[in-house]
């Protein structure tokens, strides 16, 4: 596909211009333009050699916290030399448009590398965490690491006494208190709820846009492939968010 074979609906352009209050749920997949693979791509995705049992639980971490922090120091170096990409960029570009018209915009985000933010995204609820913070077992103080050179050792020793693990949220654990409570607060006032780039598996992030749907927002799905919430939702627009974004944001 490319930006001439982008077709965005015009009823769903009317809705968007309209809406008081939109909120945006992006996933791997948005950043996938950026070089940052997705994790459910079956032969590049980031869990392709392993199980995510194996690195993405506090269980894993507890058993092999030398294998857990290397993969996590890798992905965040990784992350460090990546750029944003005209999706990012488009995100940008509508959040500042909304805001001019005295609408709302929250941008919920199950990404962890920061690139909303390097696109100029402002109102960004991290709901995983972020690759670029790591905190210590011991006293859980936190500090951003945004220096592309790898940790010393793995599992990297925090200043006092324990170890550094990466500030992001594995399987079984809670989503920070505070992004829970401003994606719930955004997602109950929305009338246009956007998923882009998520394969909408994962919850609790998959459940707001079935309340926002309930709560009677118009949906909007944008992904590469079909998911889950494909069928469910009001328009789903097929093709690369790199692509489709920016000719829908030019088009408001
Ligand atoms: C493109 C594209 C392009 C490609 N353009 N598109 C209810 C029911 C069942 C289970 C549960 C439930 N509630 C909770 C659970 C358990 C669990 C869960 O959801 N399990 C399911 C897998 C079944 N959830 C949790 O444990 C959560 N915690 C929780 O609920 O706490 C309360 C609790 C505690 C204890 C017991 C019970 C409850 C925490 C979830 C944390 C998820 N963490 C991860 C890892 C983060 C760290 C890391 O980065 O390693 O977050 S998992 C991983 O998946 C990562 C992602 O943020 C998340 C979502 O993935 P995403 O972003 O959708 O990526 P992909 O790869 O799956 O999809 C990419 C998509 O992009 C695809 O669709 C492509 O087609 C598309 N694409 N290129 C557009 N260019």
């Amino acid at each position: 596909m490319s930006f001439e074979d982008v077709q965005i609906p015009d009823a769903m352009l009317e809705v968007m211009r309209t809406a008081r209050s939109i909120v945006v749920m992006t996933g791997a997949g948005v950043s996938a333009e950026s070089g940052i693979p997705t994790f459910r791509d079956a032969l590049e995705g980031l869990w392709a050699k392993y199980d995510p049992e194996d690195l993405a639980t506090p269980a894993a971490f507890r058993d092999d916290p030398a294998r857990v922090t290397r993969w996590y120091d890798e992905r965040r170096l990784r992350v460090t030399s990546c750029r944003p990409n005209p999706g990012h960029d488009a995100l940008a570009r509508l959040e500042a448009i909304v805001v001019e018209r005295g609408s709302s915009f929250t941008l919920l985000t199950q990404n962890v590398d920061r690139l909303h933010q390097a696109a100029g995204s402002r109102h960004v609820v991290e709901l995983h965490g972020s690759l670029l913070e790591w905190r210590c077992t011991k006293t859980g103080e936190q500090r951003t690491y945004l220096d592309p050179t790898p940790f010393e050792s793995y599992p990297p020793p925090s200043e006092h006494g324990g170890l550094l693990r990466p500030g992001v949220v594995w399987f079984g654990e809670s989503l920070p208190a505070e992004a829970v409570r401003a994606a719930d607060a955004a997602v109950s006032a929305c009338d246009v709820f956007m998923s882009i780039g998520t394969s909408s598996v994962v919850y609790p992030a998959a459940e707001y846009l079935y309340q926002a749907r309930e709560n009677s927002a118009w949906t909007i799905e944008v992904n590469l492939d079909p998911t889950p919430a494909s069928h469910f939702v009001n328009w789903c627009i097929a093709g690369k968010s790199g692509e489709v974004l920016p000719v829908l944001v030019a088009a408001l």
